[in-house]
């Protein structure tokens, strides 16, 4: 059996990925970090199918012990701190696991590697925020980056530093450049989930408000289980190397509430949504689109989930999940 091991493990991309690869056959290996974390054990209790090893970013003796355990062929780094928005408040923090955390994972690869026939094969998963203050639209594997928060920062460093390890030491070390991906595992922090789950709430009564902040930055927007098998298939690949993946279709945020709204039969969107300066960022990215023809014509690669279909699987499962809280029958 292969063995694969995972970093960010009770993140969407985490539990997305660990039953993509145990479906194909894999011993799923995922990193978990702190002492009593309520996330691990739903996880757990979800997919027992997960070997969980402690470990953190922060602390390569971990990170190497961790691999020792676990042997993996294959190593996804998924951890970070994520959201931007919090990245302008813990900036050094953001640095440290997010970027820093990246190169002590090349460096226990590099300690640990594999066997010589077999060497552990990495991806790392860079993203879209690189871009930034985009200098071309769309964005591909060779548009120059700009990034606009202390997260898209460390987001370089990881990706840079990556191809460093990759052209210095010969390691099968691949980037995935993802654009925005979301579904029903989204964090409630994120604006697709936050807008999905108050439109439920709005619609059964619940809640009588959304407050937001920017409406105008646009984003390319896909459905993270595409995008996990995207992680898998660049792993397969002879060479290693980077890929953008993306839908190549862009909506603003203002485009996202409308249609949630719509979903549940409300036009008047406008009556429900309030904004925020608190939710604004101090630098915005404006408007993202990815181009992934390299991803389409070297990995075969597409999504297969639309924008429309992604609102409406995230509205829907919103509804049932807080009519069920509620003790709503729908
Ligand atoms: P993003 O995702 O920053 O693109 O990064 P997020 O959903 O947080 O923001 C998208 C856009 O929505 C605007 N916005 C709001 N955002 C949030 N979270 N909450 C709000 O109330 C709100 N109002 C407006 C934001 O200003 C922004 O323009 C995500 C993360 O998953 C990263 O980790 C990942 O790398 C990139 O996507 C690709």
């Amino acid at each position: 059996m292969p063995r694969a091991f995972i970093t960010g493990i009770t993140g969407q991309d985490g539990q997305h990925l660990a039953q993509f690869l145990h479906d194909k056959g894999y011993d799923v290996y995922g990193m978990v970090k702190g002492q009593s974390n309520p996330r691990i054990a739903a996880l757990v209790e979800e997919m027992p199918f997960i070997e969980t090893i402690p470990g953190d970013l922060a602390d390569l003796p971990s990170l190497v012990a961790a691999l020792e355990v676990s042997q993996p062929d294959e190593v996804y780094n998924l951890g970070a701190i994520s959201f931007v928005a919090l990245s302008f408040n813990q900036a050094e923090l953001t640095a440290n696991i997010t970027g820093l955390g990246v190169l002590r994972m090349l460096e226990a690869i590099r300690m640990i590697g594999g066997s010589q026939n077999n060497p552990i094969r990495f991806y790392q998963a860079s993203s879209s925020e690189m871009f930034g203050k985009v200098r071309e639209t769309p964005q591909n594997e060779a548009t120059p980056f700009h990034p606009r928060s202390p997260y898209g920062c460390a987001k370089v460093f990881g990706h840079d530093i990556v191809v460093n390890y990759r052209e210095s030491y010969d390691l099968f070390a691949c980037s995935g450049i993802l654009f925005n991906h979301e579904g029903p595992r989204r964090g409630i922090e994120f604006v697709t989930r936050k807008v999905t789950n108050a439109v439920a709430r709005i619609k059964l009564g619940l809640q009588h408000e959304l407050v937001l902040g920017n409406l105008d930055s646009k984003r390319d927007w896909g459905y993270a289980g595409d995008y996990v098998k995207a992680m898998w298939m660049m792993l397969q690949q002879d060479q290693p190397d980077d890929f953008v993946i993306a839908t190549g279709e862009t909506h603003s945020i203002e485009d996202l509430v409308q249609r949630a709204f719509a979903e549940v039969g409300i036009d008047n969107w406008t009556d429900y949504v309030r904004q925020d300066p608190k939710f604004f960022r101090p630098a915005e990215v404006d408007l993202l689109i990815g181009d992934a023809t390299k991803a389409r014509t070297e990995l075969g690669w597409q999504p297969e989930v639309d924008f429309p279909a992604l609102v409406s699987m995230m509205v829907q499962n919103d509804l049932e999940i807080e009519a069920k809280k509620a003790g709503i029958a729908l």
